[in-house]
């Protein structure tokens, strides 16, 4: 008898049980076989139907396009999502937004090449002055926004074209709409299974990552929210540790390997003074330095070739 393999796309992940969706369009619930592989939503996977118990076998991974990382609470660099183009970071005037959170994510998605797109729900209420000034400084560091309303329908279209040919994620703090804004995009027939286990579960809040495929062409990742976001640090683009505009004003610092603190002649430090980059990206920076060097030289090391 031949154990034929076939490959599919995980479109779920709950701990070790995960989801697959075959090339045909059929979906599975699956299990790693063995080892912790550490699949997550968006992995490719290489499967085998296991005929005498009924199951399907996540034999591996395929190798990843791109993985967003987070620090475990091992302090270790675990993936979160694999294979994005895009990551939608989301905010809203409501709940309030937490602004190193939001870097965080840039930050991660630049250092992944994942292309960071910032949206800005719940535009159909008043932004706060706090929240415009967090907005003044990512048009500073160049990021591309967009202002859409689940409720309103908003800049929908404009979201719509932003994921089109993209596996894109939302993803943000809990309760800024990034299941809503999921629901408008996805056709009735894919969320509604989302819908159902939410009621169950007596709360609207999302508990996993759900790959959804959207009618225009292109995927869409549901993620659930946080309350923080911690980057890897090894995985961090060492010199610029992945902000924007630090990447563009440290072409002009006087050392190659200038950190942007204290060093002389820090074009960084200048272009903050200048009104370059916002002072609050900058100390959002400084933070995320001073945590590198607090956990040691094993996370200021440049990442090496297939390390
Ligand atoms: N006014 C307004 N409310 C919205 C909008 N989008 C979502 N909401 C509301 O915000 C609340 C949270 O929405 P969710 O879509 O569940 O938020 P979420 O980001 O998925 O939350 P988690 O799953 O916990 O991460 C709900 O009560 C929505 O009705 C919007 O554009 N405008
Ligand atoms: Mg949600
Ligand atoms: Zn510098």
């Amino acid at each position: 008898m031949s154990v034929a393999t076939f490959d599919a796309r995980v479109i779920g992940a709950f701990g070790r049980q995960v989801r697959v969706r075959t090339s045909e369009g059929r979906d599975y619930p699956a299990r790693p076989l063995g080892r912790e592989l550490g699949i997550v939503c968006g992995d490719w996977v290489r499967c085998r139907h296991d005929a005498q118990h009924g199951e399907v076998h996540v034999l591996e991974v395929l190798p990843r396009r791109t993985t967003l990382y987070r620090t475990n609470a091992r302090g270790g660099a675990e993936a979160v999502l694999a294979n994005l183009t895009r990551l939608l970071v989301v905010i809203a005037p409501l709940p309030a937004p937490d602004p190193f959170v939001t870097d965080r994510y840039l930050c991660a998605a630049e250092s992944a090449r994942i292309e960071p797109v910032l949206v800005l729900n719940k535009a159909d209420l008043d932004p706060t002055a706090g929240l415009a000034e967090m907005l003044h400084g990512y048009a500073l560091a160049g990021y591309e926004r967009l202002e859409v309303s689940a409720v309103s329908g908003a800049g929908l279209d404009a979201l719509r074209t932003a994921c089109l040919g993209h596996t894109a994620a939302l993803v943000g703090q809990s309760g800024i709409g990034k299941s809503s804004l999921a629901a408008r995009l996805i056709p009735a027939g894919q969320i509604e299974i989302g819908a159902l286990a939410r009621a169950a579960e007596g709360r609207h809040t999302t508990t996993a990552s759900r790959l959804f495929e959207l009618p225009d062409g292109g995927e869409l990742i549901d993620s659930p929210g946080v309350r923080d976001f911690a980057p890897a640090l090894t995985h961090l683009e060492p010199r610029t540790l992945g902000f924007r505009e630090v990447a563009q004003l440290a072409v002009g610092c006087r050392f190659l390997d200038c950190q942007h603190l204290r060093e002389p002649d820090c074009a960084v430090r200048a272009g903050v003074e200048q009104g370059l980059m916002d002072p609050r990206r900058y100390e959002s920076y400084r933070r995320l330095r001073r945590l590198q060097h607090t956990l040691g030289p094993a996370h200021e090391r440049p990442r090496r070739r297939g390390g």
